[in-house]
């Protein structure tokens, strides 16, 4: 399997997190995308996942999943033993329901106000981003503050549970802290009254896989 990334990116991060999770790192190849130079809006790209973003999973059979949740869900239950996505129906709701509630209310609202209302990964892929950024600072600050409603929404939750789906760390876990992490990058500063976040956010930081991701 070859995986298309950029390391130490935050979408990349939450399949290489996945890897390292499973113990699969020997059987990927990377592949390196120069996201600053804008080489993943080039038609040789674009031909892999239209949507010009990555990481992007390709199989041995030319088959090309891109999108984080579907090449998680795909190393998970690869083996026959998901330990990410859930086994059991209700899991596999919940975790789903979490995992969408991470991408809508912060990881995604993070990268339209990095994108949008910052110069974002600079003058070479702005163009493609925001042409008019300019004009769409006011929308992309909104994004700000929801990106932060994001995180007390996250808090608040965490209050009563040890993770973002419940009792066991997922891949709503693994959202949530790359979209923190893309939030750190944006300087979006975690609300200090956050501690609920804060805590869990130190927890996740100590596993394994997160010290040392694929
Ligand atoms: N929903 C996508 C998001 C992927 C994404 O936005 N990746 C970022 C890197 S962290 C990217 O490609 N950014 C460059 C761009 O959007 O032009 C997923 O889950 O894979």
């Amino acid at each position: 399997m070859k995986i298309f990334d950029i390391p130490g990116f935050p979408n990349p991060l939450r399949v290489r997190i996945v890897l390292a999770e499973k113990r699969m790192n020997a059987q990927v190849e990377f592949i390196k995308v120069d996201l600053p130079a804008a080489e993943h809006k080039q038609p040789a790209f674009l031909a892999l996942n239209p949507l010009g973003t990555v990481p992007v999973l390709q199989l041995e059979d030319g088959t090309n999943i891109s999108e984080c949740t579907a090449i998680t869900e795909y190393l998970d239950n690869l083996d026959g033993n998901p330990i990410l996505t859930g086994s059991t129906p209700k899991e596999k709701a919940v975790i789903h329901m979490m995992q969408k509630r991470a991408e809508s209310e912060l990881a995604d609202p993070v990268g339209i106000y990095f994108h949008h209302a910052t110069p974002g990964l600079g003058a070479a892929l702005q163009p493609y981003k925001s042409p008019d950024w300019e004009g769409r600072v006011d929308w992309g600050n909104r994004q700000r503050e929801r990106a932060i409603d994001g995180m007390k929404y996250f808090d608040h939750l965490l209050r009563n549970q040890p993770y973002i789906a419940g009792d066991a760390f997922s891949m709503a876990d693994i959202t949530v802290f790359a979209g923190l992490l893309f939030a750190g990058f944006a300087s979006i500063d975690i609300p200090v009254e956050c501690t609920a976040l804060s805590a869990w956010q130190t927890k996740v930081q100590q596993r394994p896989s997160v010290k040392n991701p694929a």
